[in-house]
């Protein structure tokens, strides 16, 4: 790379905070950038969408910024936002303290695992900091707590230099995903005139060059790059934890939107709606409906408890989720965030509390390897000295197996006629009339 200041690792940062506490004007304070970009933002003196902007720290070290909107309507814009950061920027004004948002951006924080950052006490000219940061220091213990305003400037770089003590300190979260298949969730879609189509986000992992051709899901469509920028910049690859801009052939505008995602089509992502996770949630939430969120989508779901902490969430529409990635689960009426957790298993099985099954999950949990699936189960193995000593008895056919499996994993859970019907179909597709009881015609 050529300049020094992009060879550290890349981190994005995001704002977290209730609304009106000065979040977009302290970013534009640290960075000279406006993120409250759209007409509407600026006539309502409100973000609304998210807002991006590069931040240069006092000792050379670039992050990208997200600025999120406060507005208790646009949580899930905020979620979207903050599901790509690898730490926060919390913003408290003085003269209001700790508030509604202010506690649920800091839950949806500790749901995505986002626990470094810094708190900023904005409108520091307007109220003395300390009653905010009091409340601040017990919401976010161990967060370095800044006093500043963006009005007259004051703490300003007092809080840009904590911003880099907990950048040099923090494990980028797409570490260890960079040899990875490459994985973007789309934040947002536009037109550009005389280009086209353009999607931007964070590369989840992998890396991405021009010319490379991708899935996008949940469409199940392919399209192709055809010129990416990093941070604003034209560039040739760019790599898990970079902000990118995607320049796609293949694709109207009106075809993709937040949400979507972007993948080597030999990532192996495909939208899953039954997911096993690894969840701290608040209260009893068997059997309720929530609005599970991931990557940049949110979507209703049912939650089923497995006990231990381990959840089955059936997902009314698809997410495109992979094992390892984080869930934020927030209640549909009254909004509020109920907490989160880590996908252990994206392509479950709806299931009940079966012990095979609970045991496998906490294996997962431990992230401990899979044992081989290939194997057959051992009922319909048959094992035991039976089998030794009539090594001419029969395997069941392929169908069968299926079927046993599904009923196994399913539990007390009854299967519907259109779950079985599949096993059924090859059971019967495997054995073409041969093994008809007699009596039958
Ligand atoms: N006096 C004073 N006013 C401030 C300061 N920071 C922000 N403001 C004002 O507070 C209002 C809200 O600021 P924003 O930066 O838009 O707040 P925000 O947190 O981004 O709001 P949302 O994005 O809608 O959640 C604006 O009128 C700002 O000019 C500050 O440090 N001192
Ligand atoms: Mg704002």
């Amino acid at each position: 790379m050529r300049n020094a200041a992009l060879e550290h690792a890349a981190l994005t940062l995001g704002t977290a905070g209730h609304i009106d506490h000065g979040k977009t004007a302290l970013v534009r304070a640290l960075t000279g950038v406006d993120t409250d970009r759209l007409p509407q933002e600026q006539a309502r003196g409100m973000s609304i969408e998210l807002g991006f902007a590069p931040l240069l720290l006092p000792g050379g070290r670039r992050v990208s910024v997200v600025d999120v909107p406060g507005h208790e309507r646009f949580v899930r814009t905020m979620v979207a936002g903050a599901t790509g950061i690898d730490f926060h920027l919390m913003v408290v004004a003085a003269d209001d303290g700790v508030m509604p948002q202010t506690l649920e951006h800091a839950a949806v924080l500790a749901a995505l695992g986002i626990e470094q950052g810094v708190v900023a006490i904005t409108k520091c000219d307007r109220a003395s900091p300390r009653r905010a940061a009091a409340q601040a220091a017990e919401l976010l213990p161990g967060a370095e707590v800044v006093a500043c305003s963006a009005r007259t400037g004051e703490g300003v770089a007092a809080v840009a230099a904590a911003l880099e003590r907990v950048a040099e300190r923090v494990t980028p979260r797409a570490e260890g995903r960079r040899e990875g298949a490459a994985v973007l969730h789309v934040d947002r879609a536009f037109t550009i005139h005389g280009a086209g189509t353009v999607v931007t986000g964070t590369l989840w992992s992998g890396t991405l060059a021009a010319g490379d051709t991708l899935a996008l899901l949940p469409a199940q469509r392919l399209v192709r790059v055809r010129s990416l920028q990093v941070h604003d910049q034209p560039a040739e690859r760019a790599h898990a934890g970079q902000r990118v801009a995607l320049n796609l052939a293949g694709i109207a505008r009106r075809d993709v939107a937040r949400g979507d995602a972007l993948a080597d089509p030999a990532a192996a992502l495909t939208p899953t709606q039954v997911i096993d996770a690894t969840l701290d949630l608040r209260g009893d939430l068997h059997g309720r409906r929530v609005m599970a969120h991931h990557g940049t989508r949110a979507v209703p779901a049912r939650l089923a408890a497995l006990g231990a902490g381990l959840w089955q969430v059936r997902l009314e529409a698809p997410l495109l989720a992979a094992a390892g990635d984080r869930l934020v689960m927030r209640s549909v009426a009254p909004p509020d965030t109920l907490g989160g957790g880590t996908v252990l298993d994206p392509r479950a099985r709806r299931h009940g509390r079966r012990p095979d099954v609970l045991a496998r999950l906490e294996r997962l949990r431990r992230g401990e390897p899979e044992p081989s699936r290939a194997a057959p189960p051992a009922a319909a193995a048959a094992p035991g000295p039976a089998t030794a000593a009539a090594p001419s008895a029969p395997a069941l056919e392929r169908g069968a197996i299926e079927l046993a499996e599904r009923l196994l994993a399913a539990g007390h859970e009854p299967l519907s006629r259109s779950q079985l019907g599949a096993a059924v179909g090859a059971s019967a597709r495997a054995d073409p009339g041969g093994r008809r009881r007699p009596d039958q015609p």
